[in-house]
């Protein structure tokens, strides 16, 4: 699978992050990096999630650039070339955990809103992606049945509710789903909870193939533009302006995930 990853420009730590992290960052750029399969719906990102019992830890990209993503996804990249190092080369700067980064405010990139959070999320898998997973509550059911768990139950989740303010945005339209495929979809399946894991792995496929092979883009430079042509064409855009980068799992672990 060859995934976008997009770098997300921590623009403010939250509460809980310690100050060895803050310092370890220094005067660097930092950037919360999300594996995404649909780079077409980035318009429509409204917040950040990372799972609270994950690891993670700032990565040195380039001089000036820090990606903070699991060590696992540091050691693909050093591997793929995406460092601005001897291939397999790769240098942590510091640890930071899932839970203190709640909170900590980032800069989407191609979002719609500019602003975003990092909140919690369960289903997070250290051994998927990064680790860091970019939220688009309008297209995807997973994003959208946890942001609105997130939104009755704050004290739970221990966030801020202004933190998971931001209401989905919509970016594309599809005959069977309008233009919010997951809140729809959550409806008809009757999705309760983001534990509900059955139902929301049917309702991402549904809502997969039916953006995919019907989807009409409703914002953007490719607005008005099939699903399948818009794609790749903002997943390029994006890889020349220097905020997303290639990134593909390796083949012996995509192999025995499937098993
Ligand atoms: C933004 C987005 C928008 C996504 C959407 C999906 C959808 P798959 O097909 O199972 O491989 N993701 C990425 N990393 C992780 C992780 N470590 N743990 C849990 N979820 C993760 O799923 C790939 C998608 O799973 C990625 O694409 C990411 O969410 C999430 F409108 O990024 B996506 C219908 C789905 N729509």
């Amino acid at each position: 699978q060859e995934y976008t990853a997009v770098k997300m420009r921590m623009l403010e730590w939250g509460p809980d992050v310690s100050s060895d992290v803050k310092q370890a960052a220094g005067g660097k750029s930092v950037y919360l990096v999300a594996a995404t399969l649909r780079p077409e719906t980035m318009y429509g990102q409204t917040n950040c999630f990372v799972g609270t019992g994950l690891k993670y830890g700032l990565y040195e990209a380039s001089e000036s650039e820090l990606f903070l993503v699991t060590e696992r996804a540091a050691r693909n990249m050093a591997f793929q070339g995406t460092f601005d190092r001897p291939k397999g080369v790769f240098n942590k700067v510091v640890d930071v955990t899932g839970a203190e980064l709640v909170g900590t405010k980032v800069a989407p990139p191609f979002g719609i809103v500019k602003e975003v959070y990092v909140l919690p999320m369960e289903g997070v898998l250290a051994t998927k992606g990064t680790g860091v997973v970019t939220s688009v509550p309008s297209d995807s059911p997973d994003d959208y049945r946890t942001l609105m768990d997130l939104r009755k139950k704050p004290e739970m989740y221990k966030i801020k509710p202004e933190w998971a303010a931001v209401d989905p945005i919509p970016v594309l339209s599809t005959p069977k789903y309008g233009d919010m495929a997951a809140e729809v979809l959550c409806k008809e399946l009757k999705i309760q909870s983001q534990r509900d894991i059955k139902q929301l792995a049917e309702a991402k496929d549904l809502a997969y193939k039916e953006g995919f092979y019907s989807g009409t883009m409703l914002v953007g430079d490719f607005k008005g533009l099939p699903v399948v042509d818009a794609k790749p064409k903002v997943r390029q855009q994006m890889i020349e302006q220097g905020l997303a980068v290639a990134y593909a799992e390796p083949e012996s672990e995509v192999i025995s995930r499937s098993n």
